[in-house]
């Protein structure tokens, strides 16, 4: 048995190389495990799987802005759980196959003018893709190729390392408050767990969207370089960070990230029970119709 306090993986035999890769993390959710997969591609997501590295890419090609659409996250959640379940996959880059957006975060249009039951349902594929990216074994790598506001920054704080272009014109960052709305507790730790508390709230509080240098100088990506290095620069941290034998890596993950990811799992019904409670006011219903307004006219 584990001593109190160690997490349970440690108990399982070592998994130095792919071959002996443990079974999906403990902070996984439960799924049904799937048979082994190749490179698929998707309606909203294109995945391609190197055996040969042990590297998948998945490209969010959901135009215009690959927002976090219910279908959207449901597939992201399948291609997380098909990959973290394939013994010849260790990693994953995520970027996106659209120019100048990586994500727009949530679609707004799935939290307004909805029925309670959609709001439940939506939320709880939120929390999905969460758990599965944020808890996954693999490495993960964002390769952050355009704008990343709300969720789109949660994604990307959800991998294991940032990397972005290194235009001033995309910016990144969790502006909920700006859309009057507020990041629940998960989204925040996730946060302080990249910036730090003081950073995190300052920008929380402010809803600010940092352009790419100012992301770099607050620690929120952890490295720039020119659009047209960035898959090639993601595919060198991933070497480097797979080069290190996984069991030891992923003790390590699990230790760092486990606390917050208990926390929703343990409340995660309630999660969804403040989510609908909140975005069905009407001020709130309000403010996401008048961002959506401003945003079709900034356009016109
Ligand atoms: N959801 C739905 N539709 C969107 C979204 C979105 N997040 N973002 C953009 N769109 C739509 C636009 O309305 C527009 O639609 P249409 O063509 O019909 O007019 C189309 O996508 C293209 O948008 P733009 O013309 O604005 O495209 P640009 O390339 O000029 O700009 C941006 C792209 C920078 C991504 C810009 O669209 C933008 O800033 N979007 C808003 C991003 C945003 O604020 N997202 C926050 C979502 S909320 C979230 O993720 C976390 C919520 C946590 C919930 C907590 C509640 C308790």
């Amino acid at each position: 048995p584990c001593p109190p306090g160690v997490l349970p993986l440690c108990c399982r035999s070592p998994a130095w190389d792919r071959a002996a890769r443990p079974p999906p993390s403990p902070l996984q959710p439960p799924g049904l495990p799937l048979g082994p997969c190749r490179s698929f591609s998707n309606n909203k997501i294109q995945v391609e799987l190197d055996e040969s590295s042990g590297v998948a890419t998945m490209k969010f090609k959901s135009p215009p802005v690959n927002s976090l659409s219910l279908e959207f996250l449901t597939e992201f959640s399948i291609s997380l759980e098909k990959l973290e379940n394939n013994r010849a996959c260790r990693g994953v880059i995520i970027t996106s196959a659209l120019p100048k957006i990586f994500s727009s975060g949530l679609d707004i249009t799935e939290m307004y003018g909805k029925s309670m039951e959609h709001y439940a349902e939506f939320w709880r594929a939120v929390q999905e893709m969460w758990l599965r990216l944020y808890g996954s074994n693999m490495v993960t790598v964002a390769a952050v190729n355009g704008s990343s506001p709300a969720g789109g920054c949660l994604v990307a704080l959800s991998c294991d390392y940032r990397i972005m272009a290194e235009n001033p014109k995309f910016s990144i960052g969790l502006n909920e408050a700006q859309l009057g709305i507020v990041a629940p507790f998960w989204f925040k730790e996730t946060f302080v767990n990249v910036v730090g508390h003081r950073t995190a709230e300052r920008s929380l509080q402010l809803g600010s969207l940092h352009p790419a240098p100012e992301a770099h100088r607050l620690g929120l990506v952890d490295e720039l370089v020119p659009e047209e290095k960035l898959m090639e620069k993601a595919a060198a941290v991933m070497a480097q960070w797979l080069a290190l034998p996984d069991h030891a890596r992923q003790l390590t993950k699990t230790m760092m990230r486990k606390a917050v990811v208990d926390r929703l799992v343990a409340h995660r019904e309630e999660d969804i029970k403040n989510f609908i409670t909140f975005i069905s006011k009407e001020s709130i219903q309000k403010s996401l119709r008048m961002y959506m307004e401003m945003l079709k006219k900034k356009k016109s």
